[in-house]
């Protein structure tokens, strides 16, 4: 038996290292987690566990081409020059930004997902500003941080309470979940999780506090509240480190415990609990959720929470996703450094109207599924239907986005190639080696958009520079304890982190009143903006759930469950009952659902397993409007509201 490891190139917060063992006739036997690096800790998740069932299901076996309603299977010959022909005569006839080049994070390796972003960059393609998941928290931290990066999750172990906040952990960080409990066997560590469902993670918690969906800036400032007037706050600490504590004292004060329980829904004896955590068990580490920041009132949840630790003395005590805080010189790899210019970027969450609009008329897709996963997802698919949009899908598997292309090229898997992924939750590194030869005719991501390049007549030698030298010098100042070799040779090492008391903001200080929000015309400091429900109508949760990434994993698990949880009474003023076939709706859609009854979510708020189609296949994303937040572009998942009625 032959064992390889590699890494998990899932968009996760866990990037796992792998252990993939393999039979006498070289077909993989297992996936296991790796117990060499200590966020993996030995073991993988549902999926991980399963990747090499989904190798052999559902793929994409060859280059195919639309033929009116179905699609003919082709050689790769023909696949790129219909692709390269196509995009030349767009190129020709309007100006580059009608060429689309759409990506996600369907695999993060940096030869998977941005070396192929050199061919985009050169003839100067628009794209998207991948603000999708988590970029408003990010833009919401560093408003007050200068950057959005905090703990590495290895820290949870020497602290005495975690609090989850917006962050179903046990389902879509399993590690860092397991981390928090080996905290609690080892040193008592208390668990809190805050979340208006009763998710998985607040089951097993010590302490889960229930604010209405989007109240969490009220709450946090409810918390601050009770920290300052009891003078559990750092005085010290704040007079060294922080900006704005005076402006910051006066908005807290306005946060009685009436006003608290008014918006959120939590009674003052838990707000209260909380912020008696917070002021004796050190030190803390405050687990944002990228859950959180999906809606209305996203960003500014993230800024509010983001405060708790700085008035406690912590410097960058939260925990927020932090791929983007290595010194890796990404727009090297991309070659957006050396197009010597900036791509035209247009905003993703609100792609379904431009699309519609016919703004494209060339549109490549690559590791991302946006025919379920974008919101607003009606106009999205008219869009990506127009007669005058040629869409070309890179992928590994057959999607509801590949069923729309005009042409689909067969990708490989992680499994089937070399890469090194980019972790977004801690900074282990680790060379991903290719455990098994090709199963389908793909090729990889750099190998087709260099043949691209090469029909196109595309000259410039950095499209066809080696990736790997590309990589290794865009990791010159990225790597600890041991070199770009040792990394190629199979070692574990580290990304550098920055240290935690370094605040890029203006004035080298965490600022509680942000001076760039104030300069671009934003609230300086966080506000708590009203819910809005109108009479009658439910607030929509979607969240990830254990069996699936996404849309991944259906191969393998079946069809993400076309349901709807209800709170009890919600169920029983309208006649509804277990097993009933309801109709979610609002201006945008209509989706039929089978009802869970449960009271896991409280009172006008029904909760579905996220990116899901309906009974009648609907997209559930065909309710959620696609307005970006003001803060970071991030979407309002969480935001969406929806009559629900009998079917
Ligand atoms: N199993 C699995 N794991 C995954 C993924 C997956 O698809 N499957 N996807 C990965 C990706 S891409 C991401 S972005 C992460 C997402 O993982 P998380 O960051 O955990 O985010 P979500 O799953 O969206 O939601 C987390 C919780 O936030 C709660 N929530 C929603 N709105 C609010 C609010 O206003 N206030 C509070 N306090 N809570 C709220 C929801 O009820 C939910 O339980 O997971 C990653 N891990
Ligand atoms: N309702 C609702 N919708 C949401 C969210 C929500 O909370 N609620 N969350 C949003 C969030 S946080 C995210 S991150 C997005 C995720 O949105 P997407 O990134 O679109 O999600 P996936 O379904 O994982 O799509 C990734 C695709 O990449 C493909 N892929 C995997 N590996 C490779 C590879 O090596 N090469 C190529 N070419 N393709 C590959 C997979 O087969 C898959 O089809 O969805 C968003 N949509
Ligand atoms: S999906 Fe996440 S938790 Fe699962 S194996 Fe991959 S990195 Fe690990
Ligand atoms: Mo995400």
């Amino acid at each position: 038996m032959k064992q390889v490891s590699t890494v998990c190139a899932r968009d996760c917060y866990d990037t796992c290292a792998l252990i993939v063992t393999l039979g006498e006739l070289g077909q993989i036997l297992s996936i296991k987690g790796d117990p060499k690096n200590p966020v993996t800790q030995g073991f993988t998740c549902p999926r991980g566990a399963k990747d090499h069932e989904r190798l052999y299901k559902n793929r994409v076996e060859a280059p195919f081409l639309r033929k009116g309603d179905h699609f003919e299977r082709t050689d790769w010959e023909k696949g790129l020059s219909v692709v390269s022909q196509k995009l030349g005569e767009i190129l020709e006839k309007y100006s580059s930004e009608a060429v689309l080049y759409l990506d996600y994070a369907g695999n993060m390796g940096l030869l998977t997902a941005v070396f192929p972003r050199r061919l985009w960059n050169d003839i100067g393609a628009t794209q998207t500003d991948w603000a999708l998941c988590s970029n408003s928290g990010h833009k919401a931290l560093a408003l007050h941080y200068g950057h959005s990066y905090g703990i590495r999750p290895i820290e949870i172990l020497s602290m005495d309470l975690v609090v989850f906040w917006g962050f179903n952990a046990a389902v879509s960080s399993p590690h860092m979940w397991s981390l928090a409990k080996k905290a609690r066997k080892l040193r008592g560590t208390q668990i809190v999780v805050i979340d208006p469902r009763e998710s998985p993670t607040a089951k097993s918690a010590d302490l889960w506090i229930q604010p209405m969906p989007g109240s969490d800036v009220a709450l946090a400032y409810g918390v601050i509240n009770h920290l300052i007037q009891n003078d559990y706050i750092d005085l010290e600490f704040i007079k060294e480190w922080t900006l704005g504590f005076e402006q910051l004292k006066v908005k807290a004060s306005k946060w009685t415990p009436d006003r608290v329980e008014q918006i959120t829904g939590v009674a003052w004896r838990y707000v209260k609990q909380l912020g008696d955590a917070y002021a004796s068990l050190k030190p803390s580490a405050t687990m944002i959720g990228i859950g959180l920041q999906k809606c209305d009132q996203g960003a500014d949840q993230v800024r509010a929470i983001s405060f708790i630790p700085a008035l406690l003395g912590l410097h960058r005590g939260f925990f927020y996703s932090s791929g983007n805080s290595f010194s890796v010189n990404e727009s090297l790899v991309s070659g957006q450094a050396l197009a010597g210019r900036t791509p035209k970027i247009v905003e993703q969450v609100a792609l379904a109207d431009l699309v519609k609009g016919g703004g494209f008329k060339f549109i490549y897709i690559s590791c991302m599924n946006p025919a379920m996963t974008l919101p607003n997802q009606h106009a999205f698919r008219e869009g990506i239907s127009r007669q005058d949009v040629f869409v070309v899908v890179h992928e590994t598997h057959w999607t509801k986005t590949a069923q729309y292309a005009d042409v689909v090229l067969p990708a490989p898997t992680y499994l089937e190639k070399e890469d090194l992924v980019i972790p977004w939750g801690h900074n282990y590194v680790q060379y991903s080696r290719r455990a098994v030869r090709p199963i389908t005719n793909s090729r990889s991501e750099v190998w087709v958009m260099r043949e691209i390049a090469e029909r196109l007549g595309l000259t410039e030698e950095w499209l066809y520079e080696d990736a790997w030298s590309a990589v290794e010098l865009a990791l010159e100042n990225a790597l600890e304890g041991g070199s770009f070799q040792s990394l190629i040779s199979g070692e574990m090492l580290t990304f550098k982190t920055k240290p935690k008391n370094d605040y890029s903001t203006p004035s080298g200080k965490i600022e509680f009143y942000s001076s760039i929000a104030a300069e671009i015309g934003l609230n300086p400091m966080p506000i708590q903006t009203p819910l809005c429900i109108e009479k009658g109508n439910f607030i929509l949760l979607t969240s990830a759930t254990p069996k699936f990434t996404s849309t991944q994993f259906q191969e393998v698990y079946g069809a993400i469950p076309p349901v709807v949880t209800m709170n009890s009474q919600d169920a029983e003023r309208l006649g509804i009952r277990e097993g009933h076939i309801v109709t979610m709706a609002n201006e945008r859609g209509q989706v039929q659902v089978k009802v869970t009854i449960s009271n896991t979510v409280p009172e006008r708020v029904v909760w579905s397993p996220r990116q899901s189609e309906g009974l009648a296949g609907e997209p559930l994303n065909c309710l959620v409007n696609s307005n970006p937040q003001e803060i970071g572009s991030g979407p309002r998942f969480n935001s969406t509201t929806v009559t629900v009625t009998r079917h």
